[in-house]
């Protein structure tokens, strides 16, 4: 963007970029790590493209520090990167695994070495094979491991990081790995998967508590929403579009910022296993809502028998990144005012925690890596946020994801979302024309 149209953002904004544990850091064997979720569904045949695994991924365990220098190199404000429960606290039960605590350590002080704020999720996803062997999410308990787990990473690092993440994106670890079993841990259990989110926030909930018990001041959550557009102004497109705006934005924010959850009754059969008390330890103060946004969802009128309140239409009539989503930047400003105005007063600050796309991106004989879709995608998506903030949503930052291209859950390595390109069998890293684009952005940002 030129100097002269550049939105103004507040001062102190975070710019931020996005990794997760599972997708970066590879050394699967190394430091006393045991398998989780993941290292085992990738063994399932035709689960990941290309058969791929993530024993490698970005060897991110042992190239952190060149990592880091790229961070800084941006001009990264808050780098975004999760925890691995297996490494913490192997199997998911018992004591700390000092190797464990200790990567995540030399992270978190190689970033404040170089003046970024560390913001650490919990959990993106890579449960303790051992837990899911005990029923996973789909039982109570889990809940209770999850916070144990939460209390022996803040004992070591309560005092360094500036943002707590419980959860990345509790309904699409929902949806995919329990309801559709395309993720990890692959259950295909519809409407049986209902008791993983309710566990899932109880989780969150009984984590904050550790967390403060800790002396942790700053606690989010993260969710992956989307604007539900209903396919025409008809009254039943206009129900279905309210019931999966229920399923994917609400069932996971309600609880914790209302202390409630939505009104589920257009589906069949959604049963929750609620206990008395568990509400009021979902909806324990935030101090963040991070919301992680990729596109828009059309939603219509269920086709007969279809199971459930709406049919998901393809979207037509955008530009599409290399996944088939459809880009669409002025979704992000709608879903920042819808929340703003749905939640009001009980809505902590916002954080976009995730916004990026996947593009075939190549090494050009010149060494560098032009990806002008990405460059266009990032613009968009940036401007719709200071628009939202000019429209009086207050939004602390924004982390492209990711900074890395890395493991892309079931697409294994055949979508990069990174502004470094990587070379997965060498390792090498090269910056995109969108690194130098972000890294241009920032400084002017943070210089201003
Ligand atoms: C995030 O999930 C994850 O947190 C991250 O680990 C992941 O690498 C990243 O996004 C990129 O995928 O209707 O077929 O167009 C994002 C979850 C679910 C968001 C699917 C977009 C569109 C599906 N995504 N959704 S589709």
């Amino acid at each position: 963007m030129s100097v002269a149209d550049r939105p103004r953002f507040p001062e102190g904004f975070w710019w931020g970029a996005a990794t997760s544990a599972f997708q970066v850091e590879g050394a699967a064997a190394e430091g006393g790590r045991s398998p989780s979720i993941w290292d085992a569904f990738v063994r399932r045949p035709g689960a990941v493209a290309d058969g791929a695994t993530a024993e490698t991924a970005c060897d991110h365990y042992h190239r952190y520090a060149e990592d880091v220098a790229l961070m800084a190199e941006l001009g990264l404000s808050a780098y975004r990167f999760s925890t691995a429960w297996t490494r913490v606290q192997p199997g998911g039960s018992g004591p700390a695994n000092p190797e464990g605590l200790d990567f995540y350590e030399r992270l978190t002080d190689a970033l404040l070495e170089r003046g970024i704020a560390p913001v650490l999720t919990l959990f993106h996803w890579d449960l303790p094979q051992e837990l899911q062997e005990r029923g996973g999410w789909l039982e109570r308990d889990t809940a209770y491991r999850f916070a144990e787990y939460a209390g022996l990473v803040a004992d070591r690092l309560a005092d360094r990081v500036d943002m707590w993440i419980t959860l990345n994106e509790p309904f699409v670890h929902m949806i995919y790995g329990y309801a559709w079993g395309i993720h990890a841990p692959g259950l295909p259990l519809v409407y049986g998967a209902l008791p993983a989110a309710h566990h899932q926030l109880l989780a969150h909930g009984l984590a904050v508590a550790e967390l403060r018990a800790r002396g942790v001041r700053s606690v989010a959550i993260t969710n992956n929403c989307s604007p539900a557009w209903p396919a025409s102004r008809e009254p039943a497109d206009l129900a279905a579009a309210d019931a999966y705006d229920r399923l994917h934005n609400r069932l996971f924010t309600d609880p914790v910022l209302l202390g409630e959850y939505p009104d589920l009754s257009a589906f069949d059969s959604i049963e929750l296993p609620v206990q008395d008390g568990d509400l009021k330890v979902i909806s324990a103060p935030l101090d963040g809502l991070g919301l992680n946004y990729y596109r828009p969802t059309l939603v219509a009128a269920p086709s007969p028998g279809a199971g459930l309140p709406f049919d998901l239409p393809e979207m037509t009539g955008h530009p599409i990144t290399a996944f088939g989503w459809p880009i669409v930047p002025d979704g992000l400003r709608e879903l920042l005012e819808l929340f703003h105005h749905r939640y009001g007063g009980a809505l902590p600050p916002l954080y976009v925690t995730e916004n990026g796309a996947s593009f075939p991106d190549v090494v050009a004989d010149d060494g560098t890596v032009p990806d002008p879709s990405r460059i266009d995608f990032l613009d968009g998506h940036v401007r719709a946020v200071a628009a939202a903030i000019d429209a009086g949503v207050d939004v602390r930052g924004y982390f492209a994801w990711s900074l890395l291209d890395n493991f892309e859950w079931a697409e294994g390595y055949t979508q990069r979302f990174g502004l470094v390109h990587v070379d997965f069998e060498t390792q090498r890293r090269t910056p995109k024309d969108s690194f130098h684009w972000y890294r241009d952005l920032i400084a002017a940002q943070r210089g201003a």
